[in-house]
């Protein structure tokens, strides 16, 4: 077995690098089996609210080859089903359950019970889902994430059968203007974070079908979070910016990248600007588990074509020219 794109976040150990993004294909127990047959390196949930939730309005989902548009409204079974789904069961690989309650209070509810599951590895907090109606995405005001970081960590503190080994996370929005990644490290850095995932979709945008004269989605008159190739280079600049602002500050947070990759050079060019891991979304949905197959054999063919011996020669290692 390849050992070239083994990885680390935190202290976790990862067979390879690429993993699922939370959104596609992994709100079912059949789509997290999926996952855990895949080659994909570990399995996330879906973002888990307290209750089941049906999401918005269909249509709500559209792709085509530059990216996708999707307004779901966060559709799923509820935090106590991603619970279950690992119980009674010995995955083989890394089980992560991604958060977002819809409400602090609820998140609450939600971190202290997953924080004692000796079999869930790590936790995604989601501050930046773009598509629930009548809220922005909490990462865009840093004072309403610094006071929602607290009373996470501060609960979590104070856990007494909580287990130690998970790993802690946030997912963040793209951030466009450059003064932005100083400011949101000063709030990340007052906490235990340890992994950052760049980026969530880029909200809102609109997609248009000019035959029928309509939206292609129907929740919040045709706007959603775009994702896939329209969205690579932000996501390329987010992973960038927050790699470079974290070494100059000498700090131990493992950046995911996540935005646009469809094949194996995709990946390895967020390798490149300082990823971690990396994780697909938009082109699972299109192609199935398949995918983490795929573009592991191109990135493995890739490092071999140049003689570079794993990923870790490679990260962050991008020269301006
Ligand atoms: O379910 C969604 O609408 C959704 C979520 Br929670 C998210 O974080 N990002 C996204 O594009 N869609």
């Amino acid at each position: 077995m390849t050992q070239l794109l083994k990885t680390q976040i935190g202290n976790l150990q990862l067979r390879t690098c690429l993993y699922n993004a939370s959104g596609p294909k992994c709100t079912s127990s059949e789509e997290l089996l999926e996952l855990e047959n895949s080659k994909s390196s570990c399995i996330l949930s879906k973002s888990s609210t307290l209750e089941y939730r049906q999401g918005n309005p269909e249509p709500r989902y559209w792709d085509h080859e530059f990216g996708s548009i999707n307004s779901m409204g966060l559709p799923n079974k509820g935090y106590q089903y991603y619970l279950q789904f690992a119980e009674g069961k010995d995955l083989e690989k890394p089980y992560f359950i991604s958060v977002n309650g819809l409400t602090l209070a609820d998140t609450l509810k939600i971190v202290v019970e997953v924080c004692q599951s000796e079999k869930v590895q790590g936790m995604e907090i989601n501050l930046s889902c773009p598509n629930i109606i009548g809220k922005g995405q909490l990462a865009y005001d840093l004072d309403e994430m610094d006071k929602y970081l607290e009373a996470v960590f501060d609960i979590l503190e104070k856990q007494k059968n909580r287990n130690l080994s998970q790993i802690i996370g946030v997912k963040l929005p793209p951030y466009f203007d450059l003064h932005w990644y100083p400011q949101v490290t000063e709030v990340l850095k007052k906490y235990p974070i340890q992994f950052i995932t760049c980026v969530n979709s880029v909200g809102n945008g609109l997609l248009v079908d000019l035959e029928s004269q309509t939206t292609r989605i129907r929740p919040k008159d045709g706007m959603g979070g775009i994702g896939g190739k329209y969205i690579k280079p932000i996501g390329l600049s987010n992973v960038r910016n927050f790699y470079l602002e974290f070494q100059k500050q000498n700090l131990k947070i493992d950046v995911i990248g996540c935005g646009g990759v469809t094949n194996g050079l995709d990946a390895l060019e967020y390798i490149l600007c300082g990823a971690s891991a990396v994780q697909i979304g938009t082109q699972l949905y299109q192609e199935g588990s398949e995918v983490f197959e795929r573009v592991e054999n191109e990135m493995i063919q890739w490092l071999n074509e140049k003689g570079i011996k794993g990923i870790m020669e490679l990260k962050g290692k991008l020269k301006t020219i």
